[in-house]
């Protein structure tokens, strides 16, 4: 029985941040054949495409979208795609689960998207703390004054998988809680 998590990490690295290594291509709105990705993971993993159609399914976060013949990650991208998403209107208020470390950097020059594409954000807390705790050290989680950023003209994306995307946040629209 093939793990379903070493498969579910392989598709992320896959289909976010590096394809190549898969010896995949992502076309610009970030698909790339499944069969393709089948036979790599047949071959990595032992793994057939009805198991790899399950880890799709049965993912807790919902990390990955089939049309057709084609899958594609639907949020976490480090390489350069345009997932097509229409802006839409943020909820009053989005939290960021963070490390104290990264604090000062974070109030001085606002939330980067680092590596990846966007900065993300949560929904509610209890999102934000699973965030928070996938790195080691102190959680911290701001509260990210959306609604006041939406009405600056600053523009926000929702994935499939209900995470909340922007470019940047200034400091000015960021609190600890
Ligand atoms: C921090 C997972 C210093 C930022 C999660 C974060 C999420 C700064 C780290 C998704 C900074 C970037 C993304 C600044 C931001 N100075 N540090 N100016 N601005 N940072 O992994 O939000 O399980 O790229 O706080 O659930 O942690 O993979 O972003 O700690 O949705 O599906 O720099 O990844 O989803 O780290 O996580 P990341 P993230 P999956």
């Amino acid at each position: 029985m093939p793990n379903d998590i070493q498969i579910s990490k392989f598709m992320s690295l896959a289909l976010r941040h590096a394809p190549e290594e898969a010896g995949l291509v992502l076309d610009e709105n970030g698909w790339a054949d499944l069969g393709a990705l089948c036979a790599v993971i047949e071959r990595k993993f032992s793994a057939s495409p009805a198991d790899v159609a399950r880890v799709v399914a049965e993912n807790p976060k919902k990390r990955f979208a089939i049309a057709g013949d084609r899958i594609r990650a639907v949020q976490g991208h480090s390489v350069d795609i345009d997932l097509g998403l229409a802006s839409s209107a943020p909820p009053e208020l989005l939290y960021h689960g963070t490390k104290e470390e990264f604090l000062p950097a974070i109030l001085r020059e606002g939330l980067r998207s680092q590596s990846r594409q966007h900065v993300h954000l949560s929904k509610d807390i209890e999102t934000a703390r699973i965030v928070a705790r996938r790195r080691k050290g102190k959680d911290v989680i701001l509260r990210v004054d959306s609604a006041a950023m939406a009405g600056d003209g600053l523009i926000f994306f929702v994935s499939d998988n209900g995470v909340w995307l922007t470019d940047s946040i200034p400091p000015r629209y960021l609190r600890e809680i």
